[in-house]
């Protein structure tokens, strides 16, 4: 049993079909059908103009660092954000911008006051900030939704400096259905956001990058640059299509993460956060490598997330029973991890 991330599933018969069927044509110069009918249905489904797809999230969220900076500029986000703590630091690698980060709460959220303190105006001394980025789910918090309304402030504030905003919504379908609102209502209030259909969807490959019309063409010359420009990309965006799909069905992980929460919670040395969408986050008395290590002889995977920190990701490859055994193994692996 898998539950390292949300990315480790296996794609279904329908998608496999839906790939094996693909209508096909060279992406390079768009005339790929099925990444065109992907890309206006992601459109769509966030309420933006336009999107594009890419090969992950990493590029999606980098394709759009690029796509809104300049060389030397500053960008603000989030100190545990993805884009700063989990992608090689590429803000500085491909775009030549410097990350100034802001700590936010313990769910995540940046205030519009923390925005006004982190803007940097640009002057003879100080490059400038001109982009806000922003994570929902937050992974590092713990998978946190983080409210339209947190967003809307947030970006209000920025756009009161000109910053554009950028959102990092690997998880955004998971944050809609925990919020019960839609995901346009958290895509709204920013330029642009990145989302997954590889993590909670189920597709073996890809991501969107959404926002207006003029911001995705020049995006799709980054993405280009990137060596993210595929050919007969419809046998990969087919299944995406079929992930589309799937987001009424995160409720269902949810249910399971807060079984296992439930269930983890009554044994003793480990201390559970209260998840709020898929991602479990389990501090261990025991080293976590040690208690990781006990458990994976169990036949249980999960990720590190900090010394004494574990990370469990719910899935559609993992059932109710799974999580029941996953809770039995994770207590015969707490008394063995001594
Ligand atoms: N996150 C992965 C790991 O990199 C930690 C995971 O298993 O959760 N933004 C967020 C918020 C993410 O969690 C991830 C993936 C990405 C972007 C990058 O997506 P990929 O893996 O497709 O490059």
């Amino acid at each position: 049993m898998d539950f390292r991330s949300d990315t480790v599933t296996r794609p279904s018969e329908a998608m496999r079909e839906a790939a094996r069927d693909a209508d096909v044509g060279d992406d390079v110069y768009a005339e790929d059908p099925t990444v065109n009918e992907l890309e206006r249905r992601a459109a769509d489904v966030v309420g933006t103009e336009a999107a594009l797809y890419v090969p992950s999230g990493t590029m999606g969220n980098q394709v759009a660092i690029r796509t809104h900076t300049d060389r030397g500029d500053e960008l603000l986000c989030e100190v545990e954000s993805h884009v700063y703590k989990w992608e090689l630091g590429g803000i500085a690698q491909h775009s030549g911008v410097q990350a100034r980060t802001v700590a936010g709460d313990e769910r995540g959220v940046i205030t519009p006051e923390q925005v006004h303190e982190g803007y940097v105006p640009e002057s003879g001394h100080r490059p400038g900030t001109s982009l806000l980025c922003l994570e929902n789910t937050h992974n590092s918090k713990g998978g946190t939704a983080i409210a339209p309304e947190n967003i809307a402030a947030a970006a209000a504030a920025a756009r009161e400096h000109n910053l554009a905003v950028h959102l990092d919504g690997a998880r955004l379908f998971n944050a809609a259905a925990a919020l019960g609102v839609d995901a346009s209502a958290l895509v709204d209030p920013v330029d642009t956001v990145l989302f997954c259909l590889s993590k909670g969807l189920g597709a073996p490959v890809g991501s969107v990058l959404a926002g207006p019309s003029d911001f995705i063409e020049r995006a799709r010359r980054t993405r280009k640059l990137f060596g993210g420009g595929m050919r007969q990309a419809g046998m990969v965006a087919a299944p995406g299509l079929c992930a589309l799909e799937n987001r009424s069905r995160l409720a269902e992980d949810h249910e399971h993460a807060r079984a296992l929460a439930d269930g983890l919670a009554d044994i003793d040395r480990l201390t559970v956060h209260t998840p709020e969408t898929n991602i479990v986050l389990v501090d261990t008395e025991m080293p976590a490598q040690t208690f990781l290590d006990a458990l994976a002889t169990e036949g249980v995977r999960a990720s590190e997330f900090g010394t004494h920190q574990v990370r469990f990701c719910t899935h559609w490859d993992v059932d109710e029973t799974d999580v029941a055994e996953a809770v039995a193994a994770a207590e015969r692996a707490v008394a063995a991890a001594v």
